[in-house]
C-alpha cells in the first residue's frame, strides 16, 4: 500500500499548513462567533471548505471504440464529483503526452494521471512531475522506469492473461489445431507486448497452432482492415483458418476485408479479440465474430476514488486491477448486447 506521505509527503504537508494559514487569514480559525438572534455565540469555524481538486489527466488519443469509452468515463466520473479535470488528447502522439504532463506540472495541478502510449521514454518527465511534488497515477497501460516510485498506482488490466484468455479459447474451439493471423496493437504499448505474450504461452502449449501472418494495426479499424485485406493478398493468405487481434476494432476492420473478399467472418476463418467493446457484441451476434475477451475502459470511477483517498493521506494499492470475463458469440443475445455499458 502506498500513502501520500511516502511520495509527495513535503507537498501535502505544505498543502495542509497553506490550508490553515488561509483559514487564519481568512478568519476561518479566529474562533470569533457571530452574534445570534438570541446574543448566544454561533461557531463559525466551520472548516473551510475545500477547493475542487484539479487533476491533469494526458489520454492516449481517440483510436478505438475502447478509448471513446475510457475517455467518457473520465470526463463523467470527474463531472458528477465536482472535480477540475484538464484534459488533454495526444492524438496518438508521445511527445503530446509529455508536452500536456509538462503543462500540468506548470499549472502546479494537484495530481497527474496519465495512460502511456508506449511503455518506454517516461522517466524524465516522471522525475519532473515528483520534483514538483505532484503525484502520478498511471491508469490503463503501464510504464517502465527504473524508479517504481515514480507513480503511485497502476488501475487497469493484465494484458498477458488477456492474451492467455484469448489462446485458451482458439485452443478449446480448434481442438489445437489453427493457422493464425495476428493483427498487433500499437508498437511498444503495453497493452500489445503483454497482449502477444500471454496469446503465444498458449501456442507453445499447442504445437498445432501457428501464427503465419503478423503485424500491426496500430489498435485502428481502418488499420486493421487494411493489414488483413494484405494478409489475404499474400501467399499464405488461403492458408489463414483464424485471426487474433490485439482488440476489437482491428477484428472489426478485417471483417470487413474477409467479406470483401468473398469469405464468411467467423466460419471460414474464426475470429477472437480483446475488449468486449459494443460492436464486437453486435458482430458476435451476427455470427462475425467468436469470442471477445473483456477489458474494461470505463476506469473513472476507480482513478477518482484513488485520488480522493490520496488527497486524505490515505494509503493505495500499487496495482489497481479490474474484473474482466471472457464472451463467447454464443453467449451473446439481443439483451446481452443491450446491457452492454460501453
Ligand atoms: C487496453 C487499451 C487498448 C485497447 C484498445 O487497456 O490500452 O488501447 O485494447 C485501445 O482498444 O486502443
Amino acid at each position: 500500500m502506498v500513502r501520500l506521505n511516502s511520495i509527495g509527503g513535503w507537498r501535502f504537508t505544505r498543502a495542509v499548513v497553506l490550508c490553515a494559514a488561509a483559514a487564519l487569514v481568512a478568519g476561518g480559525c479566529d474562533k470569533k462567533g457571530t452574534e445570534t438572534p438570541g446574543g448566544k455565540k454561533a461557531q463559525t469555524d466551520t472548516p473551510p471548505a475545500k477547493a475542487p481538486m484539479v487533476v491533469g489527466f494526458s489520454q492516449v488519443g481517440a483510436e478505438s471504440g475502447w478509448r471513446t469509452a475510457n475517455t467518457k468515463s473520465i470526463r463523467e466520473e470527474a463531472e458528477k464529483r465536482g472535480i477540475k479535470l484538464q484534459f488533454s488528447d495526444a492524438q496518438g502522439e508521445q511527445e503530446n503526452q509529455i508536452r500536456a504532463i509538462r503543462s500540468f506540472i506548470q499549472q502546479k495541478v494537484e495530481f497527474i494521471a496519465f495512460s502511456p502510449k508506449t511503455e518506454d521514454g517516461w522517466q524524465p518527465v516522471l522525475e519532473e512531475a515528483r520534483k514538483a511534488g505532484i503525484p502520478v497515477v498511471l491508469t490503463d497501460r503501464a510504464v517502465k522506469v527504473t524508479d517504481e516510485s515514480l507513480y503511485v498506482t497502476f488501475i487497469g488490466s493484465d494484458f498477458v492473461l488477456e492474451g492467455r484468455r484469448a489462446g485458451e479459447w482458439l485452443a478449446k474451439k480448434t481442438g489445437g489445431k489453427a493457422m493464425i493471423a495476428e493483427l498487433q496493437g500499437t508498437p511498444g504499448s503495453a497493452p500489445a507486448i503483454d497482449r502477444k505474450k500471454g496469446f503465444e504461452e498458449v501456442l507453445g502449449a499447442n504445437p498445432g497452432m501457428k501464427i503465419i501472418k503478423s503485424q500491426s494495426g496500430n489498435f485502428e479499424r481502418g488499420k486493421g482492415k487494411e493489414v488483413f485485406e494484405a494478409f489475404l493478398r499474400s501467399p499464405e493468405g488461403s492458408q489463414i483458418t483464424a485471426l487474433y487481434a490485439h482488440n476489437d476494432d482491428m477484428a472489426l476492420g478485417a471483417i470487413q476485408a474477409i467479406e470483401a473478399a468473398g469469405k464468411k467472418p467467423g466460419v471460414d476463418i474464426l475470429i477472437v479479440s480483446i475488449d468486449g467493446v459494443h460492436d464486437a457484441f453486435a458482430a458476435m451476434l451476427e455470427g462475425k465474430l467468436n469470442c471477445s475477451v473483456e477489458c474494461n475502459p470505463l476506469l473513472g470511477p476507480q482513478l477518482f476514488d484513488v485520488l480522493e483517498k490520496l488527497r486524505k493521506g490515505e494509503s493505495v494499492p500499487r496495482r489497481i486491477e479490474t474484473a474482466e470475463g471472457v464472451f463467447d458469440q454464443s453467449q451473446v443475445t439481443a439483451e446481452v448486447l443491450k446491457a452492454r455499458k460501453y
